[in-house]
C-alpha cells in the first residue's frame, strides 16, 4: 500500500509579496507521517554537520542528510555535500511531490530536529546551483513548528506559518530573492519533526 492513498487536500495560497508560497496541509495523514518517520530514523545516514560561522566552529543544532541524484553536490554554510544514492522510501515521497506538483526534484535536503532545542537559523535558499527563482517542495512530519520569514531589506517585516504533521510547503518564483526563513528554537516541551525540502539542483551553476 502507497503512503500517499488519501490525497484529497486542497492547496492553501499563503500572501506574500514577491513570491509564492502554497501549502497543502494532511498532504500525508497521521499515519503515513509516524511509518514514514520510523523508516526515515533508521534508513537515512543522519550527521550533525560542523559550520563555521563568522570564524568558528559550530555544530548545527539539527541532524542533517544530503541525498539525490549522481553529481547534485550543494554548497551551503561552507559545507559542500555529496548526495548519498536515493532510497526506494526518498524516491516513493519523491514522486509523489511530482505528481501532485507537476514539478521535477533531483535532490533532498533532510533536517531532524529531535527536540524544541533544535532550530535552524535565518538564511534564503538562494545558492548558485538552485538556479533563479528555485522551486523548493518541503514536506513536515512529526511536531508542528512555526517557520518565520522576513524581508531580506527590512526584518520587521515578518511573518510565521505553522507547519503541521503531514504538510507540503512549496516555496516559488521570486521568494528566495527577498525573504529569509528560520525554524527559532522553542521553550515550549517539543516532539521530534524531520523536514524533508526536495530541490533542484542546476550543476552546470556550481562551477
Ligand atoms: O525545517 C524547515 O521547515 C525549514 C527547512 C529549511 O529552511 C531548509 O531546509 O532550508
Amino acid at each position: 500500500m502507497s503512503l500517499f492513498d488519501d490525497q484529497t487536500n486542497i492547496p492553501q495560497v499563503i500572501p506574500v509579496k514577491d513570491g509564492k508560497l502554497i501549502c497543502f496541509n494532511g498532504f500525508i495523514d497521521e499515519t503515513a507521517s509516524a511509518i514514514l518517520i520510523d523508516k526515515l530514523r533508521k534508513e537515512i545516514i543522519w550527521k550533525q554537520e560542523t559550520l563555521k560561522i563568522f570564524g568558528r566552529q559550530h555544530l548545527t543544532p539539527r541532524l542533517t542528510a544530503w541525498y539525490g541524484d549522481a553529481g547534485m553536490t550543494y554548497s551551503y554554510s561552507g559545507l559542500k555535500l555529496q548526495p548519498a544514492e536515493w532510497t526506494h522510501t526518498l524516491q516513493e515521497v519523491k514522486q509523489q511531490i511530482e505528481q501532485k506538483i507537476q514539478y521535477t526534484f533531483n535532490s533532498v535536503l533532510l533536517n531532524w530536529y529531535r527536540n524544541g532545542n533544535d532550530s535552524m537559523g535565518w538564511h534564503a535558499d538562494d545558492e548558485k546551483e538552485l538556479g533563479k527563482n528555485p522551486v523548493i517542495a518541503s514536506l513536515s512530519l512529526g511536531q508542528s513548528r512555526f517557520l518565520h520569514f522576513r524581508r531580506k531589506d527590512n526584518h520587521k517585516d515578518s511573518f510565521k506559518i505553522l507547519l503541521e504533521n503531514g504538510s507540503l510547503l512549496i516555496m516559488s518564483e521570486t521568494l528566495q530573492h527577498h525573504w529569509q526563513h528560520a525554524l527559532p528554537k522553542s521553550t515550549k516541551p517539543m516532539g521530534e519533526r524531520m523536514n524533508l525540502t526536495f530541490r533542484t539542483i542546476f550543476p552546470e551553476k556550481n562551477t
